[in-house]
């Protein structure tokens, strides 16, 4: 398509990253996406590429003035997991990435933000079936309280300062086509390649722990919406609840037996159990669909399918 946009997308070697950058330049032209993180990786090789630490202002103007930056995905951040080991660091880098993106959309240096925010944002108190958009939110992780923090910074830096950013509240994702780094739900992807390497896997979390999770593309897809509708249909400026499919690690381990009969599963849960026992089971996303037309396309068993075509292939 015919674009004047010029997009940066932050910490593109992550999980995420690495598909939405794939997919953005897809749409946009590989010279009109620029992909940056704290390394360069194979990524540097198959179009522009800035190394970026997101902390470090000065690089970060450098690299928007000089791309003419419009549009940037600020996808850096410390996952749960990780955010739990390393609190301060995790508070640091979550919120003040966020303030430095968003200072440049203040300042008028970059049109349009996307920052996702997570399913982390709710507690112990928050409703945890069919959990709805405005509700109780008492997040317990460092990860949570930052982006319930950010969701709040986002909104009113919209309300404020008019700045059009957008965000949406990501279930666990799983992909493929990258690893993921450092979460909660990272077992969902651990297990499909453990099970065509080895017919086996031990959990991190107990096998009844269900939680909300969705297939990447999906993910991917949901993101570009968002970024592309007019921004009047965009009512929620904190962030969009946004649903998938839930499942706990016994339902997944069945879905896997279907293409490798002999899978076994066995349980040892760690630090991480008590995290998914604070998040909700499942996520009401009406509002996502009302205001800008979100409609996953994966269930449980299609992105079973898939995942496995892929990995097997691999
Ligand atoms: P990831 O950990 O896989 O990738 C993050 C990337 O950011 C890494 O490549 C890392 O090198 C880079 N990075 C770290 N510090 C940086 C810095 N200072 N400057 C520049 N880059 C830096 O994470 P992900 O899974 O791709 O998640 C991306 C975003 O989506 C995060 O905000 C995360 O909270 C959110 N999210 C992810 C999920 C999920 O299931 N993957 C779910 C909910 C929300
Ligand atoms: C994590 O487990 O930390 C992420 C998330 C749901 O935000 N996958």
């Amino acid at each position: 398509m015919y674009t004047t946009e010029k997009i940066l997308v932050i910490g593109s070697s992550g999980q995420i990253g690495t598909e939405l950058v794939h997919t953005l330049r897809q749409q946009y032209g590989v010279d009109n996406v620029i992909a940056s993180d704290l390394k360069a990786t194979t990524q540097a090789s198959e179009g522009p590429f800035e190394v970026i630490d997101v902390m470090n202002t000065t690089v970060l103007n450098d690299v928007v003035k000089k791309h003419k930056i419009t549009q940037v995905y600020l996808l850096a951040a410390l996952l749960s997991a990780t955010a739990e080991k390393m609190p301060k660091f995790g508070w640091d880098l979550n919120m003040q990435g966020l303030f430095n993106i968003l200072d440049l959309a203040k300042e008028k240096l970059i049109q349009r933000v996307y920052w996702p925010s997570s399913i982390a944002v709710f507690g112990p108190n928050t409703p945890k079936q069919n959990t709805p958009q405005f509700t109780v939110m008492e997040p317990s992780t460092v990860y949570g309280i930052s982006k319930q923090a950010g969701e709040r910074w986002c909104e009113y830096y919209f309300n404020k300062y008019q700045v059009d950013v957008r965000s949406l509240r990501y279930p666990g994702l799983i992909g493929w086509q990258s690893a993921p780094g450092g979460g909660t739900t990272d077992y969902a992807v651990h297990i499909f390649h453990e099970a065509i390497k080895n017919g086996s896997y031990n959990c991190f979390l107990s096998e009844n722990t269900t939680l909300p999770m969705m297939y990447m593309p999906d993910a991917i897809k949901a993101t570009i919406d968002i970024m592309q509708v007019d921004a009047a249909k965009v009512k929620i400026r904190s962030s969009y609840n946004l649903s998938g499919f839930s499942f706990s690690p016994t339902e997944i381990a069945n879905e896997i037996r279907k293409h490798i009969p002999q899978f076994s599963i066995s349980y040892s849960p760690d630090s991480r159990q008590q995290i998914a026992d604070s998040w909700p089971q499942s996520i009401n996303d009406n509002e996502a669909r009302l205001h800008w037309g979100w409609k996953p396309n994966y269930d449980l068993t299609e992105m079973t399918n898939d995942m496995m075509l892929h990995l097997k292939n691999k």
